[in-house]
């Protein structure tokens, strides 16, 4: 389609996506913006999502992102990007469906074509690949490529998942091409650690333990371990992991405290396990390979009561 005819018909444009927005959400939101604000910067372009990643904050244009909009202006063209269904949209699902026209630009399996210009490319690693194409080689800027490179590492896990495609890495290609600082950018959104967040992975590491014939790993971080690291909380979340990857692990458990004294407890699984089924059963959930719930006791009396739902899926 071509997308420039439809945005010269329309004097106000807002461009959206997914609610708790990720790198690809967050990195073709912007570029979007950024393009279609430079190109007719006599519009009304405006960007609207939920808090962004901290590692994002820094991109052009990201400080112009709106977390609060007037929800009965009617846009000419609201462009939804990376967002499934209508509802994904959150707050701005009445907003979309009373804009004039709408353009749906998504790579889920799960898409139903809402808008009335649709671009769903189930076949695409990620929403920023489909924005490359679609905006066209010449109309991306250093900075647009910028930020759909990172879009693109964060849904294909630094180019490693099996999303990955031979035309991913064309479109790569073409982002090196512009000239993008790629090993600097990989360091500082995935890479890079504060002081003591690597001081913390070092109290856990120290502390891992293995049980079920080396097939777990389990190790925790109690209030004092924050104190003593000067870390917080959010530090916590580089640790899972760590534990995860150890070799002939199955299931990795992390446990922290929380306030309360109850435990925030975290499991990874690599091949054969299903931990959202597990967690579930203590009120918790997430996915097959990554879930999470919250019990009480020692990090021992915690481990006891998982390792015989593990045990029955092995
Ligand atoms: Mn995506």
């Amino acid at each position: 389609m071509d997308v420039y005819k439809l945005l010269q018909h329309s004097n106000s444009i807002l461009v959206s996506g997914h609610v708790r927005p990720d790198g690809d959400c967050i990195g073709s939101c912007l570029a979007t913006y950024t393009i279609i604000k430079e190109r007719y910067p006599e519009k009304r372009v405006e960007i609207y999502l939920e808090p962004i990643l901290d590692s994002m904050k820094t991109l052009k244009n990201a400080n112009e992102i709106k977390n609060d909009i007037d929800l009965n202006f009617q846009w000419d063209l609201f462009i939804s990007l990376d967002c499934g269904d209508i509802e994904r949209l959150g707050k701005l699902a009445p907003v979309y469906k009373k804009a004039r026209h709408t353009l749906n630009i998504d790579h889920h399996i799960s898409n139903n074509n809402f808008g009335e210009y649709n671009v769903v490319e189930l076949n695409a690693s990620s929403t920023c690949e489909i924005v490359y194409d679609l905006f066209g080689d010449e109309n991306i800027s250093l900075e647009v490529a910028e930020m759909l490179y990172i879009g693109i590492l964060h849904d294909t896990g630094n180019l490693r998942h099996s999303s990955t495609t031979p035309k991913t890495l064309i479109t790569v290609a073409k982002i090196f091409a512009k000239g993008i600082k790629f090993s600097q950018i990989i360091d500082e959104m995935f890479l890079t650690k504060t002081f003591e967040q690597t001081k913390l992975i070092g109290i856990a590491l120290n502390k891992a333990k293995r049980v079920l014939d080396d097939k777990v790993i389990y190790s925790e971080i109690t209030t004092n371990d924050l104190k003593e690291t000067f870390a917080s909380v959010k530090d916590t979340r580089v640790i899972i992991d760590n534990l995860r990857v150890v070799k002939g692990i199955e299931v990795a458990i992390f446990i922290y405290e929380l306030p309360d004294g109850e435990k925030k407890v975290s499991l990874r699984s690599n091949e054969l396990v299903d931990v959202c089924s597990i967690c579930q059963q203590f009120g918790g959930g997430g996915h097959v390979r990554a879930s999470g719930c919250t019990l009480s006791g020692t990090a021992e009396e915690i481990v006891d009561k998982l390792v015989p739902l593990i045990k029955a899926q092995l």
